[in-house]
């Protein structure tokens, strides 16, 4: 696969934190892919790809949503920075031409992920959480739990979204709530949670 092109296309549509981020995701999904089992390639790409359309204004995304015919919920109309997650899987699916429909549901689900997630998805969700880019409180933990157990780093990941959105009063998408409630109740009927 020849990344170098889709890394010039990054770098003219992100400035330089996103564009560094992107790297350092992509680099964390090929680590991750490797630990779990998801395809090495896919996950560097999907790395690569994953916040395209961060950098896009309010205008730009509502264009590319007209564009591609994409209908928001009301939850995703009072939640603008989950657009770039919507807009990214539109746009690399119909204007970069990328078939792969994993890759294309790893970036569709970075922000929110869902209940039932491919091992890729939840790579790019993880590698999202844990570049060597990423100084958030809770890091340290979060890279930490990634090595040990994909289970217990995607339940910690949910729990801090969530209790973030919360206090913050912001909207909680339903496939994150989903999520949550899944992976609730696989870890407690392991016994892991009490
Ligand atoms: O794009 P990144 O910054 O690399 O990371 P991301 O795609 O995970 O986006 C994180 C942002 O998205 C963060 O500000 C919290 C927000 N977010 C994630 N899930 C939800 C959400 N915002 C709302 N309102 N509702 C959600 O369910
Ligand atoms: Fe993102
Ligand atoms: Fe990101």
């Amino acid at each position: 696969m020849d990344y170098n092109n889709y890394k010039k296309i990054i770098k003219d549509r992100l400035d330089d934190y996103r564009y560094h981020h992107s790297l350092c995701v992509a680099e964390q999904a090929v680590k991750l892919a490797e630990k779990y089992g998801a395809d090495r390639n896919k996950a560097y790409l999907a790395g690569l790809l994953h916040d395209i359309t961060k950098n896009d204004s309010m205008d730009e995304h509502l264009r590319n949503f007209n564009r591609f015919g994409i209908i928001l919920t009301d939850v995703e109309k009072a939640a603008p920075k989950l657009w770039h997650a919507i807009s990214g899987a539109a746009f690399v699916q119909k204007e970069l031409s990328v078939e792969d429909t994993e890759i294309i549901s790893a970036i569709r689900y970075h922000t929110t992920a869902k209940q039932d997630m491919t091992c890729l998805e939840k790579v790019i969700y993880l590698a999202d959480f844990t570049s060597s880019d990423r100084t958030y409180g809770d890091v340290e933990i979060m890279r930490k739990l990634v090595c040990k157990d994909v289970d217990s780093a995607m339940e910690y990941a949910l729990k801090y979204t969530i209790s973030d959105l919360a206090n913050k009063g912001l909207p909680i998408h339903p496939d994150t709530v989903y999520a949550y409630n899944q992976i609730i109740v696989k870890l407690s009927n392991k016994g892991d949670i009490k």
